[in-house]
């Protein structure tokens, strides 16, 4: 071929592939996205929404179809069947507990799917029902809460004393749920004075941890601690205590373990309430659409992603800090 007739032929092919571009650019397609929420139990999964949703926007290119299971599976079954019948480009997952996700994901896979997975975790067989995961280390979370009452206890010299943990606990089968209740009861084995006067099932909400530790109270037991295994569980202890007259406290109350560190926790912690905010990040949209957009590149997404975190006592709790927190 003559350079001019291959000039040619390359300016052909440019013009031709401008042309088919001109119908609907690739570029300007929504990608259809079907999400299933837990529900909007907590602080916490009311900003994780807000941030799906900002993400996963029109203006950022994306259709949410966006469904709250309201804490049911079987709910989350069915949107997910749901999404599989509106032929979404993808699923994406919030999951409310860790098993009984194997039949639905095989539906989504034999239609061709990807499903991502965000905040708990799943339990599957087969690894390749799902893509891609991300969300929080749980159990580093309640490690860093037993760490600190531990060096709390030090402190006040009340290393041989009975300490009286009241436990209360996030939807049963939650990853969540799971480790943060395995990092107390790893701590249990190394701590024989530390006692768990009770578990309570709090499902993750202010209501029934309120219902729960107001009838706890009824027993007249003493509590040192409370291990809370979400804020708006806390929000309804603290309620319930003071109502009873039970003063919370680093120094002279039931010290209050707290995850998640949504704002109204950190006023609490910097009210002298909550002695520690554990923090959970629930801002995983912008992953998630990064997630999104590998897959769209054709790029393989790393299996799991991990959020790194903190968290906060009173000292380090500003009116400054408190404002600029974004959940
Ligand atoms: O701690 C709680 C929410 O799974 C990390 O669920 C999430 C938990 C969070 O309802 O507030």
């Amino acid at each position: 071929m003559s350079r001019r007739v291959c000039i040619l032929v390359l300016l052909t092919a440019l013009l031709l592939s401008a042309c088919g571009s001109v119908g609907v650019a690739p570029e300007e397609r929504l990608i259809r996205v079907g999400f299933s929420q837990v529900g909007s139990e907590s602080d916490w999964r009311m900003a994780n929404t807000a941030s799906m949703t900002a993400a996963l926007s029109e203006e950022n290119g994306y259709e949410l179809i966006f469904d709250n299971a309201k804490q049911r599976q079987e709910n989350q079954l069915l949107a997910i069947r749901n999404f599989i019948q509106q032929d979404v480009d993808y699923i994406v997952l919030a999951p409310i507990a860790e098993s009984g996700w194997d039949d639905v994901l095989q539906e989504a896979k034999s239609a061709g799917i990807p499903v991502i997975i965000v905040d708990r975790q799943i339990a599957v067989e087969d690894e390749s029902l799902y893509t891609s995961w991300v969300g929080s280390d749980f159990l580093a979370e309640g490690q860093r809460a037993v760490r600190w009452l531990e060096e709390l206890l030090e402190r006040q010299g009340r290393t041989g004393d009975t300490i009286r943990i009241l436990h209360i606990q996030g939807t049963d089968g939650a990853t969540a749920q799971l480790l943060r209740t395995q990092a107390l009861e790893d701590a249990l084995k190394s701590h024989p004075n530390w006692t768990v006067i009770g578990r309570l099932p709090g499902e993750y909400t202010e209501a029934k941890s309120y219902e729960l530790v107001r009838n706890f109270l009824q027993s007249g037991e003493a509590i040192d601690v409370i291990y809370s295994e979400n804020d708006n569980m806390s929000f309804g202890a603290i309620r319930a205590l003071e109502e009873a007259g039970i003063s919370c406290g680093t120094e002279n109350g039931v010290v209050i373990l707290s995850f998640d560190a949504v704002r109204k926790a950190l006023e609490l912690c910097e009210a002298g309430k909550i002695s520690l905010c554990v923090e959970c990040n629930p801002l995983h949209g912008p992953r998630v659409a990064a997630l999104l957009r590998q897959l769209e590149n054709g790029e393989t997404p790393a299996k799991q992603t991990f959020v790194d975190e903190t968290a906060f006592e009173r000292e380090q709790l500003s009116d400054d800090v408190i404002r600029q927190r974004e959940y």
